[in-house]
């Protein structure tokens, strides 16, 4: 294991900050690669991006490095820019929270643990004294509105609280943009155990009266804590827990059930990959949802009498589209069997999966045969992509290889640079190091990656007039793209995307409220090959995508430009304006430029057409944009690069 404070690594770091200066294009040779980019402060068991430059990050109480107001710090930002972080006070043990952010703008870190003193144990004061000075966090709702300029803080009140205790809660933001709050336990575990301390019910943030049971989280015991759930285009939530999924419309509290998942437990602590495919204008923006890895635990086997860390991880990939076939399908496989590998939405379409175990699940404790406390072993580097617009048994690809563990407590999140930040893993009760437990084989982990997916070194598109708000419908937004963006290729407009992603809140293997959403486009190429993509408002459907922050991207023929930070909605917790859907004008071709290629062109599927002449004019529906391209690949722009 690297420790990070080495001077190896210090000179390491020093060495290739030089090479970077001196040899500008070193950075790109970085695709497909992690890189340490720095320290955390305190581990990364709950991380999101809040501001384009500013990842938050939220940690259990426990003996961190850093310190704020002299104790430890359970809490930090982390810059971008400088790889430093910022101690955070957050009152109230945040241990196993979820979170999400809101229609407004302001994120929320939901639920938590009693006060704890060294070890993890339960401290005999619940308000705040020595060593830690936390508070119960049970009921807590803390609240963040994100800054540039490091003076925001946490505000944690419990005059903002929830009304009962949940420990492992799942949070979704809805089409009014506040946040509906599902399930959990009042005093923690590694499954729910006992029903006396399930929590089966839902409130709302900020609350809607008071929480009501959902049935659901009744009859998934023990494994229904933190319940997988996603707001579906109809409006409905669609909600996994032990083998048993269901639809929730929330708005009539009526369930109905739905087939079993295959094979495996996907909640947590078997906590299998989870993501939605892009919801594209081509797919009516339909939800369909990934689920990788787990564990095929029965029923009777969710006790920590036994070496849950020596039994393999499943390694099954199924999905379904709730709203529109209740079928669950097989999906390619993952390459080994994986318990906590986050699936991770990129820009351009594919689905990044990062960390994870090969054995046992999350989870730990003072078990004999745990690892350490660790009640995982084998910790998974490889990462992968998952491509779902490629063919069935072609999906998996090879992706970079990490050297770090990151179990049990890991986190990562898409960046606005269509990178992934990477950090956390915590197997442990308390903050562990070679020195404190010099026999640890898994300590808490401080240190940031950056993985650079594969596109990274190719240059990126610089468009200009990017958005900073979206709303729902409306009039559609031009974006202008150079030649140059255009990988000077200026056919590759008919392959320009424009991306929504909401990175969401990562914990547990999840990323509560991540989104991918392409918007319609169509686009107008000028003579000198540069061009402009109109661009669609969001459908008026606020169920597809909720109000709050998120990035949009331009994608040009799978690579991403820097994403402008958007406000999707009014801003605000509430109805939302919807507007007719954008109407786009059709997509036309300099003439200039199709005479340029040669004028004539081989059309597939649909005869042939010849195309000359100065004027400009609309060649959608005149001829296949394929075989234009095929025939003048490596023709006159391609030649020019
Ligand atoms: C602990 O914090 C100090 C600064 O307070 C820093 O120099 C050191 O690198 C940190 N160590 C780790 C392991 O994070
Ligand atoms: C968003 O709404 C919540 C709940 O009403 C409120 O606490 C928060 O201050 C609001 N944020 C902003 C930026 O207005
Ligand atoms: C687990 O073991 C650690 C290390 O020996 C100790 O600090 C902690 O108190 C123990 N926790 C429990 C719940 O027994
Ligand atoms: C597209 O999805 C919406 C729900 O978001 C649905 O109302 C509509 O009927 C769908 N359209 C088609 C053509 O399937
Ligand atoms: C993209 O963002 C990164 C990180 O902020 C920055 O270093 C880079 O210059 C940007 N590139 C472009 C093309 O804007
Ligand atoms: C873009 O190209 C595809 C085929 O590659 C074609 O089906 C589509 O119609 C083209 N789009 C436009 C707007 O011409
Ligand atoms: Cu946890």
């Amino acid at each position: 294991m690297l420790d990070p404070s080495s001077s190896t690594r210090r000179r390491l770091v020093h060495v290739l900050t030089l090479a970077s200066l001196l040899f500008p294009s070193a950075t790109a040779q970085t695709a497909n690669t992690f890189k340490y980019v720095g320290l955390s402060g305190v581990s990364a068991q709950q991380m999101f991006l809040g501001r384009p430059g500013k990842v938050y990050i939220v940690d259990k109480t426990e003996r961190n490095n850093a310190t704020v107001n002299g104790h430890p710090a359970w809490a930090t930002e982390y810059d971008l820019a400088t790889n430093t972080y910022r101690s955070m006070d957050v009152l109230s043990n945040a241990f196993c929270a979820g979170g999400t952010v809101l229609g407004n703008g302001t994120w929320i870190n939901v639920g938590g643990n009693q006060a704890i003193t060294y070890g993890g144990n339960t401290a005999a004061s619940q308000t705040g004294q020595s060593p830690y000075r936390n508070t119960d966090g049970g009921k807590a709702v803390r609240v963040l509105d994100p800054c540039d300029d490091e003076s925001c803080e946490w505000v944690d009140n419990p005059a903002m609280y929830m009304t009962t205790r949940r420990w492992y809660p799942t949070v979704e933001t809805l089409e009014d943009g506040s946040a509906i709050i599902m399930g959990g336990c009042e005093w923690g575990g590694y499954v729910n155990y006992a029903d006396n301390q399930n929590n089966p019910t839902i409130e709302y943030w900020p609350s809607k009266g008071t929480p009501f049971t959902l049935q659901f989280l009744l009859k998934t015991m023990p494994v229904n804590l933190f319940p997988l759930v996603w707001l579906l285009p109809s409006g409905n939530l669609f909600v996994q827990a032990e083998f048993q999924a269901e639809i929730f419309d929330y708005k009539r509290q009526i369930e109905y059930p739905l087939p079993n998942i295959p094979y495996a437990v996907r909640v947590y602590p078997a906590s299998a990959g989870t993501a939605t495919f892009p919801q594209t204008p081509q797919n009516n923006w339909t939800m369909t949802i990934l689920f990788c890895g787990g564990t095929n635990l029965k029923q009777d086997q969710w006790t920590t009498t036994w070496p849950i860390s020596k039994y393999p991880a499943d390694k099954t990939c199924v999905r379904i589209s709730p709203d529109v076939d209740t079928t669950w399908y097989d999906d390619d496989s993952l390459d080994a069997g994986r318990s906590m590998g986050n699936l991770i939405n990129l820009p351009d379409g594919r689905l990044f999966q990062v960390n994870g175990a090969g054995l046992g699940t999350a989870g730990y404790g003072n078990d004999t045969w745990a690892i350490g406390q660790s009640y995982a072993d084998n910790p998974q580097y490889q990462s992968w992509y998952f491509d779902p617009s490629k063919p069935t048994g072609q999906r998996w690809a090879k992706a970079g290889v990490s050297s770090i563990p990151r179990m049990y407590h890991s986190s990562a999140s898409l960046l606005p640079d269509g990178t992934v930040i990477i950090s956390g893993s915590n197997p442990n009760a308390d903050y562990v190091d070679k020195v404190n437990v010099p026999t640890a084989t898994y300590v808490t982990q401080y240190q940031v990656e950056i993985f650079y997916p594969d596109y990274h070194d190719k240059p990126k598109p610089k468009p200009q007039g990017m958005p900073s708000t979206i709303t729902y419908g409306g009039d559609s937004f031009d974006v202008t793209l150079s030649l140059v963006d255009l990988a000077n290729n200026a056919l590759n407009i008919n392959r320009t995307k424009a991306v929504i992603i909401r990175s969401g809140f990562s914990t547990h293997t999840m990323n509560m409220g991540m989104r991918h959403i392409e918007l319609e486009t169509a686009f107008t190429s000028n003579d000198d090959g540069s061009a402009t993509l109109h661009v669609a408002q969001m459908e008026p459907n606020p169920a597809i995508l909720a109000p709050g922050p998120a990035m949009f991207f331009i994608v040009v023929n799978g690579v991403p430009s820097n994403a402008s930070w958007i406000m999707v909605g009014d801003g605000i917790i509430g109805k939302h304006t919807l507007r007719p859907r954008s109407t786009l004008p059709r997509s036309t071709i300099s003439a200039q430029l199709v005479a340029q290629y040669g004028g004539s062109f081989v059309v597939t599927g649909g005869g042939s057409s010849t195309s000359s002449g100065t004027e400009r004019r609309s060649i959608s529906g005149l001829m296949g944009w394929g075989g234009l391209v095929a025939v003048l690949l490596g023709s006159f722009w391609a030649l020019s690069v």
